[in-house]
């Protein structure tokens, strides 16, 4: 849509009196405020969120979405920490708990191999007993067997642990991952970074200074990294806008992050499993504002997994312009209750897209568009 079709139409839209001014802004491209953050999380004029979000987003990326093939890979769920949101994390003695071994993480991530996986995403729990030595181990045998796929591994909160274990800075820590194959950063562990909400949701975890830090310091060594929020717990308004102006701030400084996601609190399972679930109401309005207040982070992503994939369908209309992977197997979401499918097929995820009236690119986590040969595209559908 043209800005002046956005002119004369937008206002009829735009139910929230609060919301007028921003709209201006938005027209104008101008940054919104964190005060804007706040009037904007508050508001529940839906569409004229959405109606807003959309157009910056078309302007952006047009009618693209993106999604890309990869392979989630979680080497351990033995977690140091006990992090009131999670149902992920286990204690070494816990009878459920598992960590494998190298040649079972090199084992796994051969599983999608043959269905030309260009991404693997490796996270895991904060293990008392492995060593960077050992994660760079595993790296380069990944390198090594499948030299052809980008590695985005290892969140903030991870690299903080291993350099304290290794007594040594994160910066060295992330040179040493870099150097033995990591080629990306996921953006995991920044849940919301308000100390109030932290207390208590993840008081084991680094504080949001130090997450900051360790992604501005990955980014200084050539490390490009997502970023994430969580969302749907004890956060107010406030707090979600102070995350995201915190995040543009270093964009701004390092332009290192390429995407952010928007991540909803799963409540099953965990300490916090009182707290009611993320409606698909929230989940829109979150990639909405998340849109209209990082003018500077290139993409947002719907996270299927977590929203399920007829809201992140839906979400490609309100700001978003990404929507993941294929995935294949998923734990964190899944052990806190999700009920969404482990895996979509690249023909289910065309579909989702297609019939959003989005035009579907698939691309390699760097954002490059990826083009298959018709042999390699019959393994996929
Ligand atoms: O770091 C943990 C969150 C994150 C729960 O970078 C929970 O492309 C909800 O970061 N309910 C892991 N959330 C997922 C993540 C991610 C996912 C997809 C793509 C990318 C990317 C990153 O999930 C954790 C934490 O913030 N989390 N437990 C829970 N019960």
């Amino acid at each position: 849509m043209s800005s002046s079709n956005f002119l004369q139409t937008a206002p009829a839209v735009i139910e929230d009196r609060r919301l007028r001014p921003i709209l201006g802004k938005v027209q104008a491209g101008e940054r919104l405020s964190y005060e804007d953050g706040v009037t904007l999380f508050r508001s529940s004029d839906l569409l004229a969120l959405g109606y807003m979000a959309n157009w910056v987003r078309e302007r952006m990326h047009g009618d693209v979405t993106y999604f890309n093939v990869n392979r989630h890979i979680n080497p351990t769920d033995v977690c140091v920490a006990s992090c009131r949101l999670c149902a992920f994390g286990k204690k070494a003695k816990d009878p459920h708990a598992y960590t494998m071994s190298l040649e079972q993480v090199w084992e796994v991530a051969g599983k999608g191999y043959a269905e030309a996986v260009t991404e693997f995403h490796i996270v895991g729990g904060l293990h008392p007993e492995l060593s960077l030595d050992w994660f760079c181990q595993m790296l380069r045998g990944l390198k090594e067997r499948y030299p052809g796929v980008h590695l985005k591994a290892f969140t903030m909160v991870e690299v903080a642990y291993l350099a304290r274990r290794a007594r040594i800075s994160v910066r060295e820590t992330l040179e040493r991952l870099k150097a033995a194959g990591v080629d990306s950063m996921p953006g995991g562990g920044a849940e919301v970074f308000s100390e109030r909400v932290r207390r208590i949701i993840c008081d084991h975890k680094i504080d949001g200074n130090e997450w900051l830090e360790a992604a501005r310091t990955a980014h200084q060594i050539g490390l490009k990294s997502n970023c994430t929020m969580l969302y749907g717990h004890l956060e107010t308004a406030e707090d979600l806008s102070d995350h995201l102006v915190r995040l543009r701030a270093v964009q701004d400084e390092t332009h290192g992050f390429v995407t952010f996601i928007p991540l909803a609190f799963h409540p099953e399972n965990t300490a916090l499993a009182h707290l009611p679930k993320t409606t698909g109401f929230n989940d829109l309005k979150q990639i909405a504002v998340s849109r209209l207040m990082l003018d500077n982070i290139p993409h947002i992503k719907a996270y299927w997994i977590m929203m399920t994939p007829s809201v992140a369908q839906v979400a490609q209309r309100f700001g978003a312009n990404d929507i993941d992977g294929t995935v294949v197997e998923e734990k964190i979401y899944h052990d806190a209750g999700a009920t969404t499918a482990q895996h979509l097929r690249r023909q289910d995820l065309l579909r989702l897209i297609r019939e959003a009236g989005r035009e579907p690119v698939e691309r390699d986590t760097t954002y490059r568009p990826v083009t298959r040969t018709e042999a390699a595209f019959t393994v996929l559908v």
